[in-house]
């Protein structure tokens, strides 16, 4: 089932057309309305009217999180405020957030994008949506609600937090539908346990999850858990939030919305096109934004593209899952880790609870890395012998992942921090 199929399944020739006609009114309008752009084009020499062909969007220059923030709160804004009908901001983790704004038509794009993809996860106009994301200036909680209203989906707004009371509502008010954040839908499926209720009791069919990265195993852990049917879903507040890309129920890969964004994927040094299919950090122009067009923005996320038919007949390429964020890659003694890489390894092993923890410290002159794991009550309270031997099971499937060793430790269950939005699962003691 597709929510927009005219879009969905056009013919490539079609969609690089109607790429190019929208990039180029995009660029009209961003080197007309907002003096930062128009600085930039004309230090480059860039003639909005020579754009004639998708190739020569690699002329155009990048736009990064630090102009969104020397441009705080509205100077990327294309539109007067006056047309601005809302707006949200993301914090981030170093300070001065990034302000973004919608024109009425941009709410009713968004809505339809996010539609498309609650569509593609299985949503129609007989669920009932949970949306456990938070409301407010993070785009997730009204992003998903307009798209889930759009459908004509029955919404529960009950924001993020308050976990007992999710599930008692889940229960009674009969939620076929759940939408958070994968760390969240694995601390309800750990209520629902606690509070003794039998998952079959309740009526969830599908989830959609977004917002942070996850791995493959921890997909399998809360579909097992929640008896329901798991899709990623990918997007960002600069480019406007959910709707950006999400996965049908093949579940491999998400569909970009590509008539509404334009993709390139680069290598985050040498900022060059990577190989077709290539790992490396998304790039994205947005083609029909009118009051925050954005034109090549570095998103840091690390993904690859997908160009082969989808099973689903949806034309729009897909993406792979993020693997991360290139600032959350960390460099131990020289090596390239991703926390992805151990979730995914630790997802693999019998014995061990979803939850962990990476710590980094500097000792001596070396860094240090230890892995924190919760473990079942039986494993823990066990033998020295088991123990240990999970330990070293452990820390050899980590290093031959990851190619450094690294410290595990086990620890008992509930010790770790849970999150009811994105989860923080390193913690970084080495100061630079
Ligand atoms: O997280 C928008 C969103 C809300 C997407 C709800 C999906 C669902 P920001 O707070 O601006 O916006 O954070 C964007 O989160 O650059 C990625 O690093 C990460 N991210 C978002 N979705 C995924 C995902 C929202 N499915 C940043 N997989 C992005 C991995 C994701 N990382």
């Amino acid at each position: 089932m597709y929510w927009e199929p005219e879009y969905e399944t056009m013919g490539r020739d079609e969609l690089e057309q109607l790429q190019l006609e929208r990039l180029q009114s995009t660029l009209h309008r961003v080197y007309l309305n907002v003096p930062f752009y128009r600085k930039k084009f004309d230090e480059l020499e860039i003639d909005p009217d020579d754009f004639t062909s998708l190739k020569d969007l690699r002329k155009l220059p990048f736009t990064t999180k630090d102009d969104l923030r020397e441009n705080y709160p509205y100077g990327l804004f294309a539109v007067p405020l006056r047309e601005v009908v809302r707006i949200h901001a993301s914090s981030g983790t170093t300070g001065m957030s990034t302000v973004v704004g919608y024109t009425k038509n941009d709410i009713k794009t968004w809505s339809n994008l996010v539609a498309r993809i609650l569509t593609a996860g299985g949503i129609t106009k007989d669920d009932v949506v949970q949306i456990a994301f938070g409301y407010g200036l993070f785009t997730g909680g009204f992003g998903l609600h307009y798209g889930a209203e759009r459908i004509g989906a029955s919404v529960i707004p009950i924001s993020s937090g308050n976990t007992r009371r999710q599930v008692k509502i889940m229960q009674d008010f009969k939620t076929t539908a759940l939408i958070c954040t994968p760390s969240y839908a694995l601390l309800i499926a750990d209520t629902i346990q606690e509070m003794g209720i039998n998952i079959n009791s309740l009526s969830l069919k599908y989830g959609l999850f977004g917002a942070e990265p996850w791995s493959e195993g921890m997909r399998q852990e809360i579909q097992e858990r929640l008896k329901i049917m798991a899709t990623d879903n990918y997007g960002l507040s600069e480019v406007m939030g959910p709707g950006v890309a999400g996965e049908c129920l093949e579940r491999n890969g998400l569909h970009i919305n590509e008539d509404h964004f334009l993709v390139e994927v680069v290598d985050p040094n040498t900022l060059e096109p990577v190989a077709p299919g290539g790992i490396g950090e998304l790039v994205i122009t947005t083609l029909t934004k009118e009051a925050f067009p954005i034109v090549r923005f570095r998103t840091r996320d690390l993904t690859r593209l997908m160009p082969e038919q989808c099973a689903c007949g949806r034309k729009l390429m897909r993406m792979s899952r993020v693997m991360g964020r290139t600032d959350d890659m960390l460099i131990i003694r020289g090596v390239n880790v991703f926390p992805s890489q151990i979730e995914a390894v630790l997802f693999d092993i019998e014995g061990t609870e979803p939850h962990y923890q990476i710590i980094v410290e500097r000792k001596g002159a070396l860094d240090d890395v230890t892995v924190l794991v919760e473990v079942s009550e039986a494993i823990f309270f066990d033998e020295m012998k088991k123990q240990s031997e999970l330990v070293g099971l452990i820390g050899r499937r980590l290093s031959s992942e990851l190619g450094i060793s690294v410290d595990v430790k086990l620890v008992e269950k509930k010790t770790l921090e849970r999150f009811e939005g994105k989860a923080k699962r390193v913690i970084d003691k080495r100061n630079f």
